[in-house]
């Protein structure tokens, strides 16, 4: 297994190869996608996948087309979000969001042709195992996992959810569905579909299931916090809409101090579910655990 920072290097030298040849006269299409795509970020998606395919005994180069992909979903969701019919912010990562520079329409649609890329790559990929039906299986499952997370039944419903979301009629139920579909489908799919592809047994998927889930829950409240003490902003994120109409999250809903015990009590959890793994094969999981509790970006 490699470092956080191995993989994301890895991830970082490929994260462009997957975007098609786009015709000259569509240049600023390209530019679009290039300028969000490469204006940082942790890549903690296409990170978490290459680990859990390599956790899993596979080849992280026949997982790479996935962790681009997911990497291009993240990229298309901040995209929009951060539209003026959305959250309505002008900085993203502490540089101007992709509509300032290149115009609503522009965004619109180069957020539409990250999340296009990202099919269609996946796609492509399947075309080249036909002749091997054990990794074709392998490969569409992991691309259903991700196409899913992002999709009706994850990250879109619960940016619905959250877009009309108020902090007047909020319950627990309706947080907690906010915070597992449109944050935590996107950050378990990666470990699902990486240890899909590196041919994981079911009793490593089970485990990885439920410390996936909670990874995911423990990083939507520790953004909430983040977004509640300030932190966020001192690292280029402006209060967009989210901020002024006071929506509901966990840490508004529970307090600053439950939602610090909550993310805590998440965080020991998901090490726990993975203990029965050899303590070096875990590590990655059990330190990026640690590391998301105590993250400040
Ligand atoms: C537009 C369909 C659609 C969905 C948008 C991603 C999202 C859903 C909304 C963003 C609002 C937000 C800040 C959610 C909190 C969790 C989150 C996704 C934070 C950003 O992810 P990081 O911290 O970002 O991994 P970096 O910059 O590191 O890539």
């Amino acid at each position: 297994m490699y470092s956080y920072d191995e993989y994301k290097a890895i991830i970082e030298k490929h994260l462009l190869d997957y975007i098609p040849v786009i015709d000259i006269k569509a240049r600023t299409l390209f530019d679009s996608m290039e300028y969000s795509i490469m204006s940082g970020g942790k890549r903690l998606r296409p990170v978490m996948l290459l680990a859990a395919c390599d956790f899993a005994g596979g080849d992280i180069y026949e997982a790479l087309p996935f962790a681009c992909a997911i990497e291009y979903i993240h990229t298309y969701s901040l995209i929009h979000d951060d539209l003026p019919a959305m959250d309505d912010d002008d900085l993203r990562r502490g540089n101007p969001t992709n509509h300032k520079v290149f115009g609503e329409d522009i965004a619109i649609l180069g957020g539409d042709a990250l999340l296009n890329t990202a099919m269609e790559l996946m796609f492509r990929d399947f075309t080249y195992h036909f002749d091997n039906p054990e990794k074709l299986k392998r490969h569409c499952c992991a691309g259903l996992t991700i196409a899913k997370a992002a999709g009706v039944n994850g990250m879109i419903a619960g940016q619905v959810v959250d877009v009309k979301n108020n902090i007047k009629d909020c319950s627990h139920e309706f947080v907690d569905f906010i915070e597992e579909n449109k944050t935590g489908a996107l950050i378990s799919a990666p470990i699902i579909s990486g240890l899909g592809i590196g041919g994981a047994d079911k009793e490593v998927v089970d485990a990885f299931t439920i410390y996936a889930r909670l990874i995911g829950k423990a990083f939507q409240i520790s953004d909430d916090i983040l977004d509640m003490t300030g932190s966020a902003e001192e690292l280029g994120k402006t209060p967009g809409k989210d901020s002024q109409q006071e929506k509901a999250n966990f840490a508004i809903v529970n307090g600053i101090e439950q939602a610090r015990q909550e993310l805590h009590k998440l965080t020991i959890t998901a090490i726990e579910s993975i203990e029965r793994f050899e303590t070096q094969d875990k590590k990655f999981f059990t330190d990026l655990a640690l590391k998301l509790e105590q993250r400040r970006a």
